[in-house]
């Protein structure tokens, strides 16, 4: 075969092209194995702080623990496979979050639950940075204009989200990896409860502060270990969830925050149906956006406090989410210092036999399974 020369101009384009694809990110490996999860009909169960204090022991037990104790293992025997957690407080540089937890034991713990191969998100009911209160503070309607560019508290702004982003790079384990985090950043805004509610803001500033959030902690700040999470409040339809919405280029998973909530006078029974359909509406709607935009789909929160139902997990849960094709179910948390403050099971509560049902359901993965995916 006769040799040719080629130009060396030439020769560098060669070389460009032929370099080999550049690693996944860490989120890209997390979304993938969302992807995978619901590839296989399964769905991830997740609790809420669950390996920093359950209903009967507190932090410090779990730190004794090596966060290796939760409620949920006390009665199944695994962890959840998603452990939730909130970055509230860390805007300030408190040394504990707003449910008083150590920073240092919620990187702790997520650092553990990532090395045993389970999967993290983190909310962050951020205080309100306008008016100095809590992320409950509805009483300005000026607060997510005054954080964008331009505002007030832009530059506050910044600081709180250059603290965002110190801590969630700070997440390593022992092979050096950033733990990925499913990031759920101002959650549950159709309603009006938190200074980020529909009522409080218009449509192009919520979208504004999604945007601002995300380009500063990935462009700015260069986080690779994110993946990002919508999460509207249950109850409303769909024109009233993707109002909001800010971007297929900045969301990787679609989710829904629904709580079963039982009025007084009204039948235990009765509030479970009307669960069961919020859920069933909105996951129908969010089945087909996620096709069509390309989503991962989840129940991001749901729960019944207290759980007065002792078989809500395989006769309301179960049966609202299984026929969807739904990453994860996270429940609230089980509070150590409020007795009637659960969301979770935990040894004699009522709904430790249905919930160790739940657990062992094919459809059901917990942390003792996710190194299949
Ligand atoms: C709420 C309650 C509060 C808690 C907050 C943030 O639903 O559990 O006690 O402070 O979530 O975790």
């Amino acid at each position: 075969m006769k040799k040719t020369l080629v130009p060396i101009g030439i020769m560098l384009t060669i070389c460009a092209c032929s370099t080999p694809a550049e690693d996944p990110t860490e989120a890209q490996r997390l979304t993938a194995r969302l992807q995978a999860v619901v590839a296989s009909q399964k769905i991830i169960y997740g609790h809420e702080d669950a390996l920093l204090y359950g209903h009967a022991w507190n932090t410090e037990q779990a730190l004794a623990a090596g966060f290796d104790r939760s409620d949920v293992k006390d009665v199944c025997g695994s962890h959840p496979g998603l452990l939730g957690l909130d970055l509230g407080g860390i805007e300030l540089q408190d040394s504990c979050n707003l449910d008083g937890l150590d920073f240092n034991y919620i990187r702790a713990a997520a650092v553990a639950h990532r090395e045993r191969g389970g999967i993290v998100t983190f909310s962050w009911h951020a205080r309100n940075p306008l008016t100095e209160g809590d992320a409950w503070d509805v009483s300005s309607a000026e607060v997510v204009a005054s954080v964008l560019e331009g505002g007030e508290k832009h530059a506050l702004f910044l600081s709180w989200l250059d603290r965002a982003a110190d801590f969630l790079s700070s997440l390593k384990t022992v092979e050096g990896e950033t733990v990925p985090v499913i990031f759920r950043p101002w959650h549950e805004h159709t309603g009006s409860w938190f200074w980020w509610g529909r009522n409080l803001c218009s449509v192009d500033e919520y979208t504004a502060l999604w945007r601002l959030t995300h380009d500063y902690l990935v462009s700015e700040r260069g986080l690779t270990n994110l993946v990002w999470a919508y999460s509207p409040g249950g109850g409303s339809d769909e024109a009233v969830y993707m109002e909001r919405y800010p971007g297929d280029d900045i969301v990787d998973v679609l989710g829904v925050d629904i709580y079963q909530y039982t009025a007084p006078g009204e039948e235990l029974a009765d509030s479970g149906r009307r669960l069961a359909e919020q859920v069933g509406d909105a996951l129908g709607y969010m089945e087909r956006l996620g096709r069509e935009h390309g989503k991962v789909i989840a129940l991001t929160e749901t729960g019944l406090e207290s759980i007065p139902d002792p078989t809500w997990w395989t006769e309301v849960l179960l049966p609202a989410v299984e026929r969807h094709p739904v990453a994860y179910v996270l429940t609230w948390r089980n509070a150590w210092d409020r007795d009637e403050h659960f969301y979770g099971p935990f040894p004699g509560a009522a709904c430790e036999a249905d919930f160790r049902a739940f657990a062992g359901d094919e459809k059901i993965v917990m942390l003792s399974e996710m190194n299949n995916y």
